[in-house]
């Protein structure tokens, strides 16, 4: 007997992912037999999730959260961009059973801030939040070449950690970390040409990391969510252009289903199949 090739989400929640649909969508309208399945995984059992991925009738995983960070020492290799980000959300198994991270997060939105009709020339940003989310941001980002990078963190330390991996990286970029409490984040965000939230607020309630972000109207505030925010409501009353998660994820899906397949992702598909009618 054969066995349906397979996919894995692991996450903990993951119930509420918009990804199996995107990508069985996108699976069956390229006739590829394999199916992509979201499997809740608490960290105590994630060491023994990615053992039996290494059989082989699984294509690779998709990573979310909180396990991007925590999965990295049970791979066998990292890409370059994973490892500097230090967060994987794409697991790759090789044909030899070997597991491979890699970080489509990053790319993905900046294919979606590009679509959106973004260019980091002259771009000002604050990027709410320091995890792995806040980190694929930071790095994409600075790579892009924008100008300045502040990261806003309830923690100053996971702030001031990654200000100085991505400095140590582009040196010519400026970029400092401040604590969300800190007074000046106002003036920072009034000035700020991008505000993304990194954070996990909104996923799952009504929460926001600013209730009330003093955005200009020049400002593109960006939510990683992929819905309607409270942070992107204040940020329309204010004036400011707003973009939600949904193109990230369909463009991370993407980036991710072309590494499993080998093929040419249908993205107007897997839209559909995420966030249509
Ligand atoms: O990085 C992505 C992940 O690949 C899938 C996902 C989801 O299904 O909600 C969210 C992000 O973490």
């Amino acid at each position: 007997s054969t066995t349906t090739a397979e996919i894995l989400l692991i996450g903990d929640p993951v119930a509420h992912s918009r990804s199996p649909a995107m990508h069985n969508a996108a699976l069956a309208a390229l006739g590829i037999a394999a199916r992509y399945r979201a499997v809740q995984t608490t960290a105590a059992e994630l060491p023994d999730r990615l053992a039996a991925l290494r059989q082989p009738h699984f294509l690779g995983a998709n990573v979310t959260l909180p396990h991007k960070q925590a999965v990295i020492p049970l791979l066998d290799e990292i890409e370059p961009a994973a490892a500097r980000i230090g967060a994987v959300n794409t697991i790759v198994r090789q044909p030899d059973g070997r597991l491979l991270g890699v970080n489509t997060d990053a790319p993905g939105l900046l294919a979606d801030l590009a679509a959106a009709g973004w260019t980091p020339v002259e771009q000002e940003v604050v990027i709410l939040g320091a995890s792995g989310a806040a980190r694929a941001a930071t790095f994409a980002l600075a790579d892009a070449g924008v100008n300045g990078i502040t990261i806003v963190n309830r923690s100053l330390m996971r702030a001031i950690d990654l200000a100085a991996a991505a400095a140590a990286n582009q040196p010519a970029l400026r970029i400092r970390a401040l604590s969300l409490s800190d007074p000046a984040v106002t003036d920072v965000i009034a000035h700020c040409t991008l505000l993304i939230n990194a954070t996990a607020l909104g996923w799952h309630d009504d929460e926001t990391p600013i209730a009330d972000p003093p955005v200009g109207a020049h400002c593109l505030v960006y939510d990683m969510v992929y819905r309607e925010t409270a942070l992107l409501r204040a940020a329309v009353a204010r004036g400011a252009r707003v973009r939600d998660g949904r193109g990230m994820l369909v463009e991370q899906g993407a980036l991710a289903f072309e590494r499993w397949t080998g093929r040419p992702a249908p993205r107007e598909i897997m839209w559909q199949a995420a966030f249509g009618v």
